[in-house]
């Protein structure tokens, strides 16, 4: 194991300022309500450190945010993720797995930022990501159209979105960042005209449902896996919007066409079987967003719940 198998760090942030729907930043509580941390207590029998009270990082909110390079919010959303890396580095470097509750996905800047940081301190080594997700993510500030900053992440913190201010991003370093070799997506199947350039243009791999529909998910993570490399320290950014909207109704921006809840399982539990991964990002789960609310907030929430404990190993044998 690259991480202590027993000791979970928890992060719980509530925030959604990476894109314009109130209501993301409500899912820590909600998912943690539901019972997922005691569960990973009580019955998967984890360590778990860091407190279960959700971060809001009111304290980071300046009191003018206006756009910057056509971004929404930059500097909110630079300095709660440059203090969400900190204390995700914090635990990663304690040999904990760090297991993030979101939030919107703008968070992964801080999360991977963090993980990046304490495995090259650490171990030695780079991270590699697997970015599950309907979308890409990876915009630069320039090639996107809606400006929120949830679609920029991988963008930011792979180093093809430069910035220098540290209020605006600038803070990432090379410690921080992530290889582009050491990337892999699966579940796309709403990518922007301009990141679909950025993804050949960088030879990113990339599993889309396409290729799920060809070859099985089996396959595909399999694939995914032998892109990595074996014994590679993982981070899994898991964005609830990879799952058909069936599966998981309540979330900013559903496509429908997704993954079934059981493939969205089947990847978390063969990470979990590598016994590489360092950390687990749940994001973009938000509960008021729901036609039928209280019915399809709790599927979503259960979907979530239910990633998280697979890919902390509950349901293998
Ligand atoms: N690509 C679009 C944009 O840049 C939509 C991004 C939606 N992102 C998320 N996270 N929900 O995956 O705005
Ligand atoms: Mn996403
Ligand atoms: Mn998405
Ligand atoms: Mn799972």
């Amino acid at each position: 194991f690259l991480s202590n198998p027993e000791d979970i760090g928890v992060v719980a942030v509530g925030f959604s300022g990476g894109q314009g729907k109130s209501g993301v930043d409500a899912a820590p509580s909600a998912l943690i309500e539901s019972g997922l941390l005691a569960q990973l207590q009580n019955e998967l029998n984890y360590k778990l450190h860091g407190d279960d009270k959700v971060n809001a990082y009111n304290d980071l909110v300046p009191k003018e945010d206006p756009p910057y390079r056509n971004m929404k919010n930059p500097g909110t959303v630079s300095a709660v993720t440059q203090r969400l890396s900190e204390q995700v580095y914090s635990h990663a470097k304690e040999g904990r797995m760090v297991l993030t509750l979101g939030g919107d996905h703008s968070i992964a800047i801080g999360t991977i930022a963090g993980t990046a940081k304490a495995i090259r301190e650490r171990l030695g080594r780079e991270i590699a990501v697997i970015w599950v997700d309907a979308h890409a993510d990876i915009n630069t500030p320039e090639t996107s159209d809606s400006g929120n900053i949830h679609g920029m992440p991988v963008a930011f913190v792979s180093g093809l979105a430069k910035e220098e201010k540290p209020e605006y991003f600038g803070w990432l370093k090379s410690e921080h960042m992530l290889n582009v070799n050491k990337l892999v997506y699966i579940g796309l199947r709403d990518v922007d005209a301009g990141e679909k350039k950025i993804l050949r243009a960088n030879g990113i791999k990339a599993f889309s449902m396409f290729d799920i529909d060809r070859y099985g998910i089996g396959r595909v993570v399999e694939m995914a896996l032998a892109h990595i490399g074996n014994d590679t320290p993982i981070h899994l950014s898991f964005d609830v919007d990879a799952l058909d909207p069936m599966w998981a109704p309540s979330t900013g921006t559903p496509v429908r066409g997704g993954l079934t809840l059981r493939e969205g399982d089947f990847i978390c539990e063969s990470v979990h079987l590598t016994g590489n991964l360092v950390a687990v990002d749940l994001v973009e789960v938000n509960p008021s967003l729901a036609a039928d609310r209280e019915a399809e907030a709790n599927e979503t929430i259960r979907a979530g719940c239910s990633l998280v404990r697979c890919a902390l190993g509950e349901s293998l044998l």
